[in-house]
């Protein structure tokens, strides 16, 4: 029956399932539990602060954290009337009230203190009692001293490790538990991570991904690189962010390009661009005009570090020749050597 009324009186919670455990001297503890949150106190015997949250630490999660009024106003209906209240976790550590289970400081909004509290009373009222079904300030709270007994008013939380897919801060919530996702994830367990935009291969190049969570997603990371004769115009890699935007925007491979070679007379060049104006791939031939000669080599290609395979050829003039000539004596035979070098 107790706990049907119980399970009664939290429908107006809009909890779903409720029961109430009267204490039974076999029981260790007494529990109240709704849904996957459950609370629990020590009905055997009352505990300084501290060993009350040993006992909580122990058999469940921590003394209770108290996050809003329908919360306190539940405890007040539930919990029995016990003379000396109940020990919640809130602590004074640094002169700052202190949630213990989460170590956040206590917000003005949160705070739920009774007349004239806290007042500090004796200068040692570092802990925090909740007064359940008093005459006055019934759900309210009290700063005491960490010594007194009192009894234990413990939670096992709803949140488990495996909650919110690990992408989320699970917040416990009455019989129940929200998730307040991390950057980059979305869905009531976080289960979604934000998209990017899907990248493409680029042309003369290759794409090379790391997915952490689906295809093209929050914190996938994308490497590109170019194929031989090829540069990378643009950033080598790019990550999703957690607005589902790229770091920046994808790089093009562009062909290598060796230095522009320019025919000046009397070197003539000739020369055939597959891939691009003096590129990779590019091939160049010399040739002089009429009365010179070539001195090297008479082709040169763009090689892919964008340098040409030899160096530029030049034309020599037979003049220069028969200038020599004219200045050598008999006993060099620079003419015959000249006339040999013309034909090449
Ligand atoms: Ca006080």
């Amino acid at each position: 029956a107790a706990c049907r009324a119980a399970a009664h009186r939290t429908l107006s919670l809009t909890v779903t399932q409720v029961c109430l455990f009267l204490p039974f001297p076999t029981v260790l503890v007494t529990q109240v539990e709704v849904g996957a949150w459950t609370y629990h106190y020590g009905d055997k015997s009352d505990y300084s602060w501290e060993l009350a949250r040993n006992f909580c630490r122990s058999f469940y999660t921590d003394l209770v954290a108290i996050q809003n009024q329908g919360e306190i106003a539940y405890l007040n209906r539930v919990l029995p009337v016990h003379k000396p209240h109940y020990w919640i976790g809130i602590r004074k550590i640094n002169n700052v009230w202190t949630w213990v289970g989460t170590n956040k400081a206590l917000t003005k909004e949160a705070e739920n203190w009774a007349k004239r509290e806290p007042n500090n009373k004796g200068r040692n009222q570092d802990c925090v009692e909740i007064y359940i079904q008093r005459k006055q300030d019934a759900g309210r709270w009290n700063d005491e001293n960490c010594q007194r007994k009192k009894r234990a008013l413990c939670y096992q939380a709803s949140c488990q490790s495996s909650s919110c897919s690990q992408r989320g801060e699970c917040v416990e919530t009455i019989g129940n538990y929200t998730c307040d996702c991390y950057p980059g994830f979305y869905g009531p367990e976080c289960e979604h991570a934000v998209k990017c935009p899907a990248l493409a291969t680029p042309a003369r190049g290759r794409l090379n991904c790391t997915h952490w969570h689906g295809d093209f997603t929050y914190n996938s990371t994308c490497s590109f690189s170019c194929n031989m004769g090829f540069v990378r115009n643009g950033s080598e890699t790019l990550e999703c962010t957690a607005l589902g935007q790229w770091t920046g925007r994808p790089p093009l491979c562009e062909v290598m390009r060796c230095p522009k070679l320019r025919g000046l007379e009397p070197v003539l060049v000739n020369c055939s661009h597959p891939l691009g104006s003096f590129s990779y791939g590019s091939v160049c031939r010399f040739r002089c005009t009429q009365g010179y000669f070539l001195n090297g080599t008479s082709r040169v290609q763009c090689q892919p570090d964008g340098h040409w395979s030899d160096k530029m050829p030049a034309c020599q003039g037979t003049l220069f020749c028969h200038v020599l000539a004219s200045m050598g004596s008999s006993a060099f035979p620079l003419q015959a050597l000249c006339r040999s070098e013309t034909r090449g």
